[in-house]
């Protein structure tokens, strides 16, 4: 046991206390025939909880843990303070960037031999506690070599090596049994067209993302392969702008049937959607994965990969996680971070105790909407036309009999209400 948590004690759900517990998380409450836990799938996100240092574009680092630094001894201090706080939290589940875990080395062997011994320790504390991978990915974009791109970088060299790392940290995702891998396109974009060759670029992102399937049915991996789209931020452009950039983006490389989207809220928030958009459009396309649950600030136009404490904004989504079917081998990652000024452990612990609340009364919300049907009834209602024999036979037609069917007619179509509001309404008795 380190001592960086404390007096803190494991959190319980305890509806009527005011102390630090679960009032809305019951892992084991089941609904609509599941356990909530295997409903929500909580993961915590190494990088904002034990990497970041607090730093903003004004000022260097807030946060001083104990762990901080480029030793292999100071990287098994942070894993055993994560799983302390996976512990305290009950998460099922964690996710990592492979810079996240291991101390950088002065080579790619140094920085792998590191990654390696890492991921062996990570897998003793998972076999201990129980704690679960629901995804790896690699971190194609702090350092400096990726300034100009990884995949898309105009140097082949980067190329070369952004592939070997992703092949490492695949097979560090296969090995600890985690259940999905994530590509997000961190430096995959450009700043100025003036020095960029746009259409090789996107060549190059295509092939990469073409040899990472191709490795994972090499070795047998069976999670899935996601896209995390973002349409801005670091770059000015990125390739992967929104989930409707990237579905063109897997036809065109022939990818739609092996990649999934894991759909973050506030790169939804950036790409100027909102988040149920964005996840009603990739489960419409077949291609819902997973999502990385947060909030933006909305006046300053950045990523601020707040925790989310939005519960109307929350339902909305995990209404339409619910009508995707749920999570399959997605859940619900927690790509948050404290603000720079919650210096301390308890900050930690409470900022994923509260956000796991929030995604707990939105996803209640959400699976009452969905029984209570109204809103789904009268969706179906306005859309009623459509299941019609005639309506059926329309789209069978062609433009020139359906002239001739109206002309010969006497018909003039009535508009009808959308109910907005009225469903708007409906909603409010949720939330
Ligand atoms: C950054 C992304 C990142 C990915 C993982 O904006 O959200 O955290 O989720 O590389
Ligand atoms: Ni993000
Ligand atoms: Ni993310």
């Amino acid at each position: 046991m380190t001592d960086f948590f404390n007096d803190i004690s494991p959190l319980a759900y305890a509806p009527d206390s005011t102390d630090l517990a679960f009032r809305h998380y019951n892992p084991d409450e089941v609904i609509m025939g599941k356990r909530m836990e295997e409903h929500l799938r909580f993961a915590v996100a190494y990088w904002h909880s034990f990497a970041w240092p607090g730093g903003d574009p004004f000022g260097a680092e807030t946060f001083q843990r104990p762990w901080f630094g480029n030793t292999m001894d100071l990287a098994r201090l942070k894993a055993d303070v994560a799983f302390e706080m996976f512990n305290l939290l009950n998460v099922p589940y964690f996710c990592w960037h492979d810079a996240d875990i291991r101390p950088e080395g002065d080579s790619f062997a140094e920085s792998l031999n590191n990654f390696k011994e890492i991921i062996d320790y990570l897998g003793e504390k998972m076999d201990a506690s129980g704690t679960k991978l629901l995804w790896g990915t690699a971190n194609l974009f702090s350092h400096r070599r990726f300034m100009s791109g990884a995949a898309t970088n105009p140097d082949p060299e980067i190329f070369a090596w952004s592939a070997a790392t992703v092949k490492n940290c695949m097979d560090a995702t296969h090995k600890l049994g985690g259940e999905n891998y994530v590509l997000w396109g961190g430096r995959e974009g450009y700043e100025t067209l003036l020095n960029t060759d746009l259409k090789r670029e996107r060549q190059q992102a295509g092939r990469f993302l073409q040899m990472a399937v191709e490795y994972k049915h090499k070795i047998g991996f069976k999670g899935a392969i996601l896209v995390e789209p973002k349409p801005q931020e670091p770059s000015k452009h990125q390739y992967d702008f929104d989930v409707a950039t990237v579905y063109g983006f897997l036809k065109e490389f022939g990818l739609e049937d092996e990649v999934q989207m894991n759909i973050e809220q506030g790169h939804a928030i950036l790409a100027g959607h909102s988040f149920e958009h964005e996840l009603a459009l990739a489960s419409s396309l077949g291609i819902f994965g997973s999502i990385d649950m947060n909030r933006n600030d909305y006046q300053s136009g950045w990523d601020t990969d707040q925790f989310p404490n939005n519960v109307p904004e929350v339902a909305l989504a995990y209404y339409e996680v619910l009508k995707a079917g749920g999570f399959t081998t997605g859940g619900t990652n927690f790509d948050a971070k404290l603000r720079r000024q919650s210096l301390d452990p308890i900050d930690l612990i409470a900022s994923h105790a509260g956000a796991m609340d929030v995604c707990a009364r939105g996803f209640k919300a959400a699976v009452a909407m969905l029984e209570d049907g109204t809103l789904e009834a009268m969706r179906a209602e306005r859309y009623a036309g459509w299941d019609s024999t005639q309506g059926k036979a329309l789209l069978e037609s062609d433009f020139a009999s359906i002239a001739a069917e109206l002309e010969a007619g006497d018909v003039n179509p009535q508009p009808r209400s959308g109910r907005q509001e009225i469903l708007e309404n409906i909603v409010n008795r949720f939330v």
